[in-house]
């Protein structure tokens, strides 16, 4: 199926032992909720680790208690995948919630800058509210390889005026940075999440994040923005992407972040191949047993071209919105994107979709 991994008709014995890990198999008739949310699940596949490399087994969350070693590991694994995740910056997880991306770099791919003026930025943040976004994301420096390094004052003179602009909103205001410094300014302008595509890896960033009592949203990279597209390795890539989620939350958490207060993301795009993208995105479910909310974020990304026909990113929305419902339907809580009115729709139809309520 994925090529590194090997399907099993039953569990190599001796019964499987941890390590190991479950993937939930989204299915909208599934008897099991994934997350807390609208998404459901029937089967699980079980991985494991053997000496030739990774085994997987498909069966019923029934029949995979029943042969679990330890039955507590397991019912406790199967209580990750399941529950509900509680209140994250205000927001209830039980729905997708949209977090708008505003960019405020000039040289940004998708939007040729326009929103660098702040009161441009206020505007667009504004009218992102309006269409159904929850969340506003500001970001001052840009992460494409080869893109121009800029000083913490014109990152901060970038981000501070949207953030203060819209905080008289009812918007929940995130910060898209990888800078302890930006992250402490941003924090007592007012925003509530810190988004760090670096995991919170720079010196300081976690005990930034930790001070600002704000909710983190740690996002798993390979290599660093100006090298992360050169042949980018994985044994397996959503595994390898779990271990390193796990070993970050571990970690902030002894940095004094509460557990509570922590989302992970996969970080589609950011030190991956189109192929590594696709496991992702078919994997995502299984980031479940992390026990914490999944953000994602696709929207317009190069990945959607090289699968179409090297479209540009302001016709990349189609893409985006299966690669969003995708995850939905494997019960992401946030969804980050750049096109928020056609993201409600696409999320208002699969809610009909994933809750029945057509029938009502
Ligand atoms: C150039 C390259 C411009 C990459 C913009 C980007 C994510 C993020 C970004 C994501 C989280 C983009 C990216 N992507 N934060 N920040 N998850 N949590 O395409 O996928 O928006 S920047």
């Amino acid at each position: 199926m994925s090529g590194e991994i090997e399907y099993k008709a039953v569990l190599p014995a001796p019964p499987f032992a941890v390590p190991s890990w479950l993937r939930p198999l989204p299915a909208c008739d599934g008897s099991l909720v994934l997350a807390g949310t609208d998404a459901r699940f029937g089967e699980v596949d079980v991985i494991q680790r053997t000496e030739s490399g990774l085994s997987a087994c498909r069966m019923t969350v029934d029949a995979m208690m029943n042969s679990a070693d330890d039955r507590n590991v397991a019912s406790r694994s199967l209580d990750n995948i399941c529950s509900r995740r509680p209140v994250f910056s205000g927001l209830s997880l039980a729905r997708p919630q949209i977090m708008g991306i505003l960019n405020t770099t000039p040289d940004s791919f998708s939007d040729g800058g326009q929103h660098h003026a702040p009161a441009r930025a206020i505007a667009a943040g504004k009218s992102m509210l309006e269409a159904g976004a929850s969340i506003i994301d500001i970001g001052g420096e840009s992460t494409r390889p080869g893109a121009t390094p800029i000083t913490r004052n014109q990152e901060l003179a970038r981000v501070l005026p949207p953030l203060t602009g819209l905080k008289a909103t009812r918007a929940v205001l995130s910060i898209d940075t990888r800078h302890a410094e930006i992250m402490e300014r941003a924090a007592s302008a007012g925003a509530t999440i810190i988004n760090d595509v670096s995991g919170l890896r720079e010196p300081g960033a976690l005990l930034a994040a930790a001070k600002s009592g704000c909710d983190v949203v740690i996002m798993h990279m390979q290599g660093d923005p100006q090298t992360m597209q050169s042949d980018p390795q994985y044994v397996f890539a959503p595994l390898d992407i779990y271990e390193f989620l796990e070993a970050r939350i571990e970690e902030a958490v002894r940095a004094g972040i509460a557990r509570d207060k922590i989302c992970v993301d996969p970080g589609f795009g950011f030190g991956k191949t189109l192929r590594h993208n696709v496991q992702l995105v078919n994997w995502l479910a299984m980031l479940h047993g992390l026990g914490v909310p999944l953000l994602f974020g696709a929207s317009r990304k190069s990945s959607i071209a090289k699968m179409s026909k090297d479209e540009p990113a302001d016709q990349r929305l189609s893409g985006s919105l299966v690669l969003a419902m995708a995850a939905v339907r494997q019960g992401v809580h946030i969804l980050r994107v750049h096109d928020v009115a056609e993201t409600a729709q696409a999320l208002a139809v699969e809610r009909h979709l994933l809750a029945g309520v057509q029938d009502q």
